[in-house]
């Protein structure tokens, strides 16, 4: 938790965006996993609720009244039993004094506060929820059906905390640079247990235990697979071969709940071989490329242009695509390849504020998003970048067989791919390199101070020296 002031002047701040009318910003309960008292763990805090009120404890809702200019921290106290199990902690209104709040009420009177303001017809403002729990007790105290809640959601909120939480604070810099130590340790362990006849389960594990025992816990399920091609490939029980690449996209959270997020694709065996390194040279020069145009002002939507560009370029020397650079791009032909966005925005969510729609966080009324064609309609984070931003650069090269099949039955974009030599590579994999990147005065740099291995001579002689 940072300091009281920061809560007050968040809130302040967000009581001066939104008009008129009640914020109620709804904290997580606990989730059951396989029975209710056997939960998933460790207990994750609403990262909006954590932005504007702190506190780290299931069951509360925060509330904002605007034009009374008062504020409330919703929640039950623990009994005795609860001492028992759990042991002692802070009752609501200490919690609430922690954060600056002076209100405190049981939960119950949630309800007659919603009553009051629906009865004067007062503007209620909350955000769209995700979890189920959260759904229904929207729908107990507001009426409203769990599949409009999202339509419902006010808009005039949603942009306000999109403006607040995608510019971040010094000290917020500072938690994200805790999260990429831990994220170093993380895959410079994979890199040292990455070897012929272990499971990609064995190394995933590992890797989520780093997380655990520096931070909170991972930011994301952990991806570590030889199946790189698999965007979402989690470890599976599968015995890593000599001659193929494994991939690691994985990522911490801090105690305080700041992300990293990184990807490193590593040759099994320590050696890359002759055609990995051919695209591996690829993806690492579209990665750094990305170092040299993101800056203040430059749209991130023309970043990711940028790079499928070099990366249509580059594959056109290898001979697996051809035709106009432009024009393939254009086309959508480089998604064969890349199938989704360049990068996203970071923060206290890996995928930062995805739960308030992705359209409200990386687009806006100037930078719409691509919805039509396949690769670049999964672009995540398309507008002007600010000085304050923390984005990911997340390039990356994929051979998927069923996708190729696809594509050349199809005929489709066969003026830009060849597909005969593609057949080829039926059996690569994929590789993927991702850092974080903050959006500076004049430019961007790395978060992070220590850089996990990724040229290839270092990726090399990282794991020969480490194992
Ligand atoms: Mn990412």
């Amino acid at each position: 938790m940072f300091d009281k002031q920061t809560y007050v002047n968040r809130r302040a701040r967000l009581r001066s965006l939104v008009n008129d009318g009640i914020i109620i910003i709804f904290g997580n309960n606990e989730s059951p996993c396989n029975y209710p008292s056997n939960g998933y763990y460790p207990f994750r805090q609403d990262s909006s609720f954590l932005y504007y009120f702190g506190l780290n404890r299931d069951g509360l809702v925060g509330v904002i009244d605007i034009d009374n200019n008062s504020e409330t921290v919703f929640g039950n106290d623990i009994d005795i039993e609860d001492i028992v199990w759990y042991g002692s902690v802070d009752s609501v209104h200490d919690l609430a004094a922690q954060v600056g709040v002076e209100h405190t009420a049981p939960m119950r009177a949630l309800k007659n506060t919603c009553n009051e303001a629906l009865r004067q017809k007062r503007r209620i403002h909350f955000l769209p929820p995700y979890r189920h729990d959260i759904k229904i007790q929207i729908f107990d105290l507001l009426g409203i059906h769990p599949v409009q809640q999202k339509e419902a959601a006010s808009m005039e909120l949603i942009k306000a905390v999109v403006s607040m939480r995608s510019v971040k604070e010094q000290q917020e810099i500072e938690e994200l640079e805790r999260a990429a130590e831990i994220g170093y340790l993380m895959h410079t362990t994979a890199m040292r247990l990455t070897r012929p006849g272990v499971t990609e389960k064995f190394v995933g594990g590992q890797v989520d235990g780093i997380a655990h025992s520096y931070g909170a816990m991972t930011s994301f399920p952990t991806i570590y697979s030889q199946h790189g091609e698999i965007m979402h490939g989690n470890p599976s029980m599968s015995v890593l071969q000599a001659g193929r690449l494994a991939l690691c996209d994985a990522g911490a959270e801090t105690i305080n709940n700041y992300c990293s997020d990184n990807t490193r694709t590593m040759p099994v065996s320590g050696t890359f071989t002759q055609r990995q390194l051919e695209i591996y040279s690829i993806v690492e020069a579209c990665h750094d490329h990305v170092l040299e145009v993101a800056k203040p002002g430059v749209k991130y939507f023309d970043v990711h242009l940028a790079v499928c560009r070099l990366m249509t370029e580059r594959l056109k020397e290898l001979g697996l695509m051809k035709g106009d650079t432009d024009e393939a791009v254009a086309a959508g032909a480089h998604a064969m390849f890349l199938p989704h966005g360049l990068g996203h925005m970071m923060g206290m969510d890996v995928h930062d504020m995805e739960g308030l729609g992705q359209t409200n966080v990386g687009f806006d009324e100037e930078t719409r998003p691509n919805l039509e064609q396949f690769g670049t309609n999964a672009l995540r984070m398309g507008r002007r970048l600010q000085k304050g931003f923390v984005v990911t650069d997340e390039p990356g090269i994929y051979f998927i067989p069923a996708l190729i099949d696809e594509w050349k039955a199809d005929g489709h974009c066969k003026e830009f791919i060849n597909f005969d030599l593609l057949e080829t590579y039926k059996d690569f994999g994929g590789i993927r390199i991702e850092d974080d990147i903050l959006i500076t005065e004049d430019g961007c740099r790395f978060i992070g101070e220590k850089r996990i291995p990724y040229h290839p001579k270092d990726v090399e002689a990282f794991m020969q020296n480490n194992q």
